[in-house]
């Protein structure tokens, strides 16, 4: 539409077009960068033109009043010697007034010539100008250009640095090469696996969040809103680090330098960009000790900071990077937020108080578990919803798997990653570890230990691939747990990764199903077509990885190396590799996703079970959900800001 306003220029009015308007001919509504600069120059030219031809005309009254003014502005009012008389306000000097008179009249002369100068400078410089060609004034205008944004970077220096604060003991960061020829010869295959799909991603997605392996393009999902951050990069980069891709590694260091931008229109999962960006930026961090990262890290964090803006400090499910507006999900019981998400911050936010000295995100994820804890928990369980309004549960599901997982986890880790200071975090963890084995722990006839949901006042004897993680959990907080119980909580672990083994074994591509069921005489094994599928998920691989270093028993690796094959053979294709829909099909078909935790996770895990203990020991390093490692704060040493001082 097209909205003529009138301008005064000159004492005309002439017609111009608003912004966008299209009813002049595309070439004069428009005019071009170069064209509109010599305008300019003549424009100036002109000015200067006038502007000086009034010092050359005869002194009369008719101009003595434009004269003045210009005098006005540069020296005291004198009187003309000629008219012999003065206006008002001009200051009358006789005698020693002559001498002030020609002196005067001197610099005025002089200023005049200077104008004049200038003035034929500037005509000189437009005439040049004006020979130039299209290609020359361009180059011109460019440079300039260049040098404003230079100027301009000058003054603003960015962001300030942040506090230096001491590096953690970083240990472990080695080779891990084994002394086994049989294990060095399948770490370097599950090696090859990582290159095949970073270089895949590199060629048909990069920069993109994930990749479509079959069509060959971008891809992404609604956690990640309509950004396009390059998630792959963010996830895969630590693991690309260990496994001494060095020149990949450099390759998504520096697209991070140059693109990831967080001011986008976009809403994603806080939980999600927490675990796989602030995770994998300050492991990357870490690892390889480039400031950029941690920059990056603080400045996502600052994002997601405006998702906590609600009446009861819970943060929302997801946020708008750039507006901050924060919502839930449609789908969550209701307007309820997520255990699993607002309880897996924990890691992240305390590292990053620790970088910054800014107390405000350890002060978030306190706040958070102080809520939790006043409130009351269904047979001492927590519900997987909780509405951050009103600060009550919202449904009573309980879950090791989906919405609860992590929640579990991350009480546990923070105990570990404060050198084992943290023992709120334990408490309660045990305690919620001992309600879980009370109510959601039970045996299958056939023998198998699996962990149910449960729902609507009762037990659904289902589990999900999600779960499988908690095998590796129990045996990572079974030294530590009270009334000795280690012991119990090893075999608790081994009797998960057995069932979990178990449910990838009884299928057709030796591929666990997305849930497996325990009922009706099913074992281990999923029912509806909607469960079937495979996403290149990590969990049973991660609990194989944890199994294996507590115990070093064979069978773990032999189970990993049976589910590397299997994700070789039947999810590799030529542009990546791919998630099926049906793991009990021979002829199974693709669902065209390669997941961003794929390389983040389940390569990571799989490379870790066949390097030695001392690649990233677990006394020093705790693994976030996604699989990014930290490193233990000796929080006994260290006060963060915002805390109390440590207690043992
Ligand atoms: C990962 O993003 C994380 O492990 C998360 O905690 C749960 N699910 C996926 C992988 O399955």
């Amino acid at each position: 539409m097209t909205t003529p306003t009138l301008l005064p220029l000159s004492g005309r009015r002439i017609p111009t077009l608003s912004p966008g308007a299209s009813s002049f001919p595309h070439h004069r509504a428009t005019l071009r960068l170069s064209e509109k600069f010599i305008l300019l120059l003549i424009l100036s030219a002109f000015i200067t033109l006038c502007f000086g031809a009034f010092f050359f005309l005869p002194d009369n009254s008719k101009h003595k009043r434009f004269d003045l003014g210009l005098e006005d502005v540069l020296i005291p009012h004198i009187d003309s010697p000629r008219e012999g008389k003065h206006s008002p306000g001009q200051m009358v000097i006789h005698g020693q007034g002559r001498h002030d008179e020609n002196r005067h009249r001197e610099e005025v002369a002089s200023l005049r010539d200077k104008i004049r100068a200038d003035h034929e400078r500037a005509l000189q410089e437009a005439k040049e100008k004006l020979r130039k060609s299209r290609e020359e004034l361009q180059a011109e205008i460019q440079t300039e250009k260049t040098k404003v944004m230079e100027d301009l970077k000058k003054k603003d220096p960015g962001p300030k640095p942040l506090p230096p604060v001491p590096m953690p003991k970083v240990v472990g960061v080695s080779d891990g090469e084994p002394p086994e020829p049989d294990a060095k010869e399948k770490r370097d295959k599950i090696r090859e696996m990582m290159k095949h799909a970073w270089d895949s991603y590199r060629q048909y997605g990069w920069g993109h969040n994930e990749l479509k392996p079959i069509a060959k393009k971008g891809h992404s999902t609604n956690i990640f809103g309509s950004s396009q951050m390059g998630a792959t990069i963010v996830d895969a980069l630590d693991t690309l680090y260990i496994m001494g891709l060095h020149e990949e590694f450099k390759d998504g260091q520096e697209w991070i330098e140059q693109n990831l931008d967080f001011s986008v229109n976009a809403e994603v999962s806080v939980f999600e960009v927490n675990i796989r960006f602030i995770g994998g930026l300050l492991a990357a961090y870490y690892l390889s000790g480039q400031e950029v990262f941690k920059l990056k890290a603080v400045q996502l964090a600052e994002k997601l900071l405006p998702a906590f803006n609600t009446p009861t400090g819970i943060p929302w499910a997801m946020v708008n990077l750039k507006s901050g507006v924060g919502r839930n999900w449609g789908w969550a019981s209701a307007g309820s937020s997520i255990l699993a998400e607002f309880g897996t911050l924990h890691m992240e936010f305390v590292h990053l108080t620790y970088l910054t000295g800014n107390p405000v995100y350890y002060q978030k994820v306190m706040h958070i578990r102080k809520l939790l804890a006043k409130m009351d928990r269904p047979n001492g369980l927590y519900p997987n919803y909780l509405n951050p309004r009103t600060g009550r549960w919202g449904q009573h599901h309980t879950s090791v798997g989906g919405l609860g997982d992590s929640f579990y986890e991350y009480l546990l880790k923070a105990w570990l990653m404060s050198d084992k200071t943290d023992t709120e975090a334990r408490k309660t963890y045990d305690d919620a570890v001992e309600a879980i084995e009370r109510h959601l722990v039970r045996k299958s006839n056939g023998g198998l230990t699996f962990i149910g949901e449960w729902k609507n006042g009762h037990l659904e004897r289902k589990m999900g691939h999600l779960a499988c993680f908690a095998g590796g959990m129990f045996a990572l907080g079974a030294d530590g747990s009270p009334d000795d119980k280690a012991g119990h909580y090893l075999q608790l672990g081994a009797e998960i990764a057995h069932t979990c083994h178990e449910s990838y074994d009884r299928t057709v591509l030796k591929l666990g199903p997305e849930a497996f069921k325990f009922d009706s005489g099913l074992e281990a094994v999923a029912v509806r077509q909607n469960e079937k599928y495979y996403i290149l998920r990590p969990e049973v691989i991660e609990t194989y990885w944890y199994m294996w270093r507590f115990t070093h028993d064979p069978k773990y690796r032999q189970w990993g190396w049976e589910a590397a094959q299997a994700i070789d053979k039947y999810c590799r294709v030529s542009g990546g590799f791919s998630g099926v829909k049906d793991v009990y099909s021979s002829n199974p078909t693709y669902d065209d996703v390669q997941q961003s935790f794929f390389l983040a996770e389940t390569l990571k895990y799989l490379y870790l079970l066949f390097s030695s203990d001392d690649l990233l020991p677990l006394e020093s390093w705790v693994f976030n959900t996604e699989a990014h490692p930290l490193p233990v704060l000796h929080l006994g040493n260290i006060t963060l800001p915002g805390s109390e001082p440590a207690q043992r």
